[in-house]
């Protein structure tokens, strides 16, 4: 695999690295990680990075690239395998792509080389094991949004996806010299208003008959918490994680100029992936999401969660 990798980098002189769209940390992580990383140790490469921004973005700026150059290069995309979930400005096909992704789904973008691996943690993580077995150097820049990216996908070393080989990584990425207080400042420090809209989330609290946790956000509560549907999206998914009565829970997220409901789905041990799947969407057995057209898809959605809880209770 690796090597695989590497002869693709090293026969290519112009590299595109693109992630899914509405980034989160480990999307932008791995990106940049992998980016800064092969600009240092291939420094006559012409290297670009590019994908739509959100105010997550504290790596640096994209670069601008269209459809020639992406053709004439090697794509590398990572953090997903599925060409709905490109920004449509680079859904292009490259002239070699590489898909690098930790989900679930079956790919339905053409590629040279695929490397999934639904055990990583992250795709940050996978990174960060390719570059260190292909001998590339990790510098700190490179460090910074791999360690990020790791730390975002498992909830801060909390999640199932958590494995030795996730803190041997976060340990070496250590050693390049990060600074951990200014990287969990920088991510987890929040405004008074964020805070007050979690608030507001778990003060209407709905739950189903066999206790999925959820709710219903629309444009009214947006508007209130001046919020935009993909942030608040992000933002409220795992408000309802830890409670010991609410096994399964689930945020539903009204995104008006899209015509589209975001559906986040989460769960503490029971396998949810094939519920979002059912709906057009995918990611991880026990956090993925799809999206929906309409409120009644909504129950739909919320029923199958139900009925994996009704089994599961005999
Ligand atoms: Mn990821």
């Amino acid at each position: 695999m690796t090597q695989d990798i590497l002869n693709l980098i090293e026969q290519s002189e112009q590299i595109v690295i693109i992630r899914h769209k509405h980034p989160d940390y480990d999307a932008y992580g791995a990106q940049f990680g992998l980016g800064n990383a092969l600009k240092a140790y291939f420094p006559t490469k012409a290297i670009f990075l590019a994908g739509d921004e959100n105010n997550l973005n504290q790596f640096g700026p994209m670069d601008i690239v269209d459809e020639k150059l992406i053709g004439d290069s090697l794509l590398i995309i990572l953090d997903t395998s599925v060409k709905q979930m490109l920004a449509e400005a680079i859904a292009c096909q490259g002239k070699e792509t590489i898909i690098i992704d930790h989900h679930q789904n079956a790919p339905d973008i053409p590629y040279t080389f695929y490397w999934q691996d639904t055990s990583a943690s992250s795709t940050a993580e996978m990174v960060a094991s390719f570059l260190l077995d292909a001998g590339i150097p990790i510098l700190a820049d490179a460090a910074t949004p791999l360690y990020m990216g790791l730390v975002g996908d498992t909830g801060r070393f909390l999640f199932s996806n958590v494995s030795p080989k996730t803190f041997q990584i976060a340990a070496i990425l250590l050693e390049s010299g990060i600074d951990l207080s200014t990287i969990y400042q920088s991510m987890y420090q929040e405004s008074l208003s964020q805070k007050l809209a979690k608030a507001d989330y778990l003060s209407q609290l709905e739950m189903t008959k066999h206790q999925v946790g959820y709710r219903k956000i629309t444009e009214e509560y947006l508007v209130k918490h001046e919020l935009d549907p993909y942030t608040a999206s992000r933002l409220l998914a795992n408000q309802l994680s830890g409670i010991r009565e609410i096994p399964i829970w689930a945020n539903f997220t009204e995104a008006r100029k899209d015509d589209v409901i975001l559906c986040e789905l989460r769960s503490r041990e029971i396998p949810i992936v094939e519920v979002a799947k059912q709906f057009g969407g995918g990611g991880h057995l026990l956090a993925c999401g799809c999206r929906v057209s309409s409120w009644e898809e909504v129950d739909q959605v919320l029923s199958a969660l139900d009925i994996l809880l009704e089994e599961k209770n005999g």
